[in-house]
């Protein structure tokens, strides 16, 4: 499903002076880390580039170089070139259509549901990162990559596969990990930055969350609830919840996990991991999409309507 190639990819970013690099809405380690690599890799080759992500970089996140240079709102100008980093689809990517229809949109990409939205597509789902794909476009393109590029890459790759845990962590991970090495990081310090320091407000929605753990009658399924009122009183918002699920999935004998998350527009959020059980399928049966083991849905109504809905179909798939 990669369409184009990296090297038509460079071409075109090579081709453009002026570069808007974004990624989607509540973004991840993979998100922003991509988003710096790519941002500040064009930037010392001389482009004008606006590294753009709705809500500004999440704060566990600012210690990255290059962070205070990603704007929060999008500066009213034209680009020849806008970038999508890590969105599955349109509808992540937090820029308008009349900004999109003046430039060429790249969408480089590692979900296997991405819909190749853009004008020029580079989607490889055997990726475990967009970070890995950025590392190649890198070479690719033949831009100096220092030490703040290879901090950023390893930021996104190390979150997206959580600490090199996850299934999607390949040989190709870590040889990219240890180039990323050999520029002097230092994956210690950056781990605790990222992984092992919690701001206080996420602990007191883990609190939260765990209290309202539920289990289906075979104890297959666990799933916790978040009203907007929890998430209010703790002071947490949507980047204090990254990681939260794992503890519903991580409970033994346990096989799909989610998180319920109401928003305060009548819509609720659910997040699904699982061990085997393909959970894209069922995100997708409400609209959303993923990852095999790790799949995500916005679905409008109530909390309890969305909870009866979601753990109905995944009843059904966990016990097929
Ligand atoms: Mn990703």
């Amino acid at each position: 499903m990669l369409v184009n190639s990296l090297a038509e990819i460079a071409s075109v970013l090579q081709a453009s002076r002026s570069l808007l690099v974004s990624t989607h809405i509540q973004p991840d380690g993979d998100a922003i880390g991509s988003l710096l690599a790519l941002g500040l890799a064009l930037e010392s080759s001389g482009r004008q580039v606006v590294m753009y992500c709705e809500g500004g970089v999440p704060q566990r996140l600012r210690f990255l170089v290059g962070a205070d240079k990603v704007v929060s709102t999008l500066p009213k100008k034209a680009f020849d070139c806008i970038v999508a980093l890590d969105c599955a689809d349109r509808q992540r990517l937090p820029v308008s259509d009349e900004v999109l229809r003046e430039a060429v949109l790249v969408n480089i990409d590692h979900h296997p549901t991405n819909n190749l939205f853009g004008r020029l597509n580079y989607v490889n789902a055997e990726a475990a990162a967009t970070g890995e794909i950025i590392f190649e476009l890198l070479q690719e393109l033949g831009v100096h990559n220092d030490g703040a590029v290879a901090e950023a890459l390893y930021v996104a790759i190390s979150t997206d596969t959580g600490s090199f845990k996850y299934e999607n962590t390949t040989e190709k991970t870590h040889l990219i990990a240890g180039r990323l090495l050999a520029r002097g990081i230092k994956p210690g310090h950056i781990s605790s930055q990222v992984f092992d320091v919690k701001p206080l407000a996420a602990v007191m929605a883990l609190r939260q969350a765990l209290s309202t753990l539920t289990f289906s009658a075979d104890g297959k399924v666990a799933w916790m609830t978040l009203t907007e009122k929890d998430l209010q009183q703790a002071g947490a918002d949507n980047a204090d919840l990254e990681g939260l699920i794992n503890y519903a999935k991580n409970i033994e004998g346990v096989e799909v996990g989610l998180l319920f998350r109401e928003n305060d527009d009548g819509t609720v959020k659910v997040g699904f991991r699982s061990f085997q059980t393909d959970v894209a399928g069922i995100a997708a049966l409400f609209g959303g999409g993923g990852h095999t083991r790790a799949a995500g849905c916005t679905i409008r109504g109530s909390l309890d309507e969305a909870v009866s809905r979601v753990i109905a179909a995944v009843a059904e798939v966990v016990k097929a």
